[in-house]
């Protein structure tokens, strides 16, 4: 891209596992990338720190901004800086569980804030020039209404947080229809990846079990593990998130890998990898997780008959979303995307990664640092 025509976007949640992966792809194809970051009272920016770039070096590519999707006057302003042709608006309180939690604030930053950042580019008159990306989420099919689910599957959402992402998804749909914003969803199944945040399901599993077997924590406490997902990898997803907006006309999309699995076989190849095999025993809140065998001196800490899965009943849900199955035909016709990247490899580089972690956590221990590192939040 020669400096004329390099394209400039905006991210929120760029802090994010999402944003922090687009970021990186987007400066690969030569954009201006410009993030939004919440205040925080400690760093928050370690998933794109290997990508910062001083501010007082002459055309940096890469910037931030503070911000947050409750602010108004504060979104308007960064838009008016920026005026970028692409925003993807990745920034939301993401946790299907806090959400029950904290409902309003999920609903003004989720829902209203998407509002917030469409009406910010209509007003300020960017709507023949930016176009608009939604992170908008297979939890809007909740209780499923047809399986395999796709874009023309109805919306049965089951938490606070997946009712948000259907005013978000409507609000983006409207602005489409009303003002000629080129603006899409995305409808991504889950996405994982070593960057993925630490009480999502399948990255407490790996680092949890990494821990385990490192002797720095004893048991993995779990929710409901026949809950069944659609796992794919974040880095093959982004990909896709930039795609959408290249068409010649908006339109939406579902992002999946169409296999599915549930939390327990998750647990299960994670624990392979740790060279443990696990036997899964009891019904229930009483299931446990045993050691069944250990290859080699994998895992220093165990031992065979250790029991170190058990069920914990703060985990489950008011209301869950027991299964879900995405059917990506369309992105594969329409745009060509496949992914890449299977769950099995996805899981192998997580534990990896974990693994090496909780090695220099437990060195860092055996020579007297006091550290936690304990999975529950
Ligand atoms: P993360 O939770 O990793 O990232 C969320 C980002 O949003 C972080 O940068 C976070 O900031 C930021 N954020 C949170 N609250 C606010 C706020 N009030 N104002 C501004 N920014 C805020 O999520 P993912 O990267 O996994 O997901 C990206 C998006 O895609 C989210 O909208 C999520 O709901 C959606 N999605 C995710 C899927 C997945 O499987 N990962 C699947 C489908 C949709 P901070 O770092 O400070 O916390
Ligand atoms: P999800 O992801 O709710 O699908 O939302 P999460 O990884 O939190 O849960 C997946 C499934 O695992 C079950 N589960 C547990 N989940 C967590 N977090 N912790 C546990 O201990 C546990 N035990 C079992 C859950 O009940 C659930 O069924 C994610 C988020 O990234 C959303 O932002 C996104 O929109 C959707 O994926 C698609």
């Amino acid at each position: 891209m020669t400096a004329q025509t390099k394209k400039i976007a905006l991210i929120t949640g760029v802090t994010g596992q999402d944003g922090s992966y687009l970021a990186e792809f987007l400066l690969e194809k030569g954009y201006e990338v410009h993030g939004i970051k919440r205040r925080a009272s400690l760093f928050n920016t370690q998933r794109v720190d290997h990508i910062y770039e001083d501010p007082h070096i002459d055309n940096a590519r890469f910037k931030l901004h503070y911000g947050d999707l409750s602010d108004t006057s504060n979104l308007t302003r960064i838009l008016q800086e920026v005026q970028p042709d692409e925003v993807y608006n990745l920034g939301a309180q993401s946790h299907v569980a806090v959400s029950f939690e904290a409902p309003e604030y999920t609903a003004d930053v989720d829902a209203i804030g998407t509002l917030r950042l469409l009406e910010a580019i209509r007003f300020l008159g960017l709507e023949k020039k930016t176009r608009f990306y939604q992170a908008s989420t297979s939890e809007l099919y909740g209780m499923v209404q047809e399986t395999p689910q796709k874009e023309t599957t109805p919306f049965y959402p089951r938490s606070p947080y997946a009712v948000a992402k259907l005013y978000a998804y409507w609000i983006t749909v409207n602005y489409r229809e009303a003002y000629g914003l080129y603006a899409c969803n995305g409808i991504l199944f889950n996405h994982e990846s070593p960057r993925r945040g630490e009480t999502f399901v399948t990255r407490k599993i790996t680092r949890g079990l990494a821990n385990i077997a490192q002797g720095l924590e004893n048991c993995l406490y779990m929710g409901n593990i026949d809950s069944l997902r659609d796992w794919g990898h974040a880095k093959d997803y982004v990909r896709m998130q930039w795609m959408m907006l290249q068409q010649d006309q908006p339109e939406d999309f579902v992002i999946a890998t169409g296999v599915q699995y549930n939390v327990r076989q998750f647990i299960s190849w994670s624990a392979e990898h740790l060279g443990l095999t696990l036997r899964f025993e009891g019904q229930g809140v009483d299931e446990v997780g045993i050691v069944a065998a250990i290859e080699g001196d994998k895992a220093p800490a165990l031992k065979v008959g250790d029991i170190i899965v058990k069920i914990d009943s703060r985990y489950f849900r008011p209301a869950e979303v027991e299964t879900l199955l995405g059917d990506p035909s369309k992105a594969k016709e329409k745009l060509g995307w496949v992914p890449e990247i299977t769950v099995q490899e996805m899981c192998e580089e997580m534990v990896a990664h974990d693994l090496e972690s909780a090695k220099r956590h437990a060195l860092l221990k055996k020579h007297g640092y006091d550290i936690s590192v304990s999975s529950e939040r």
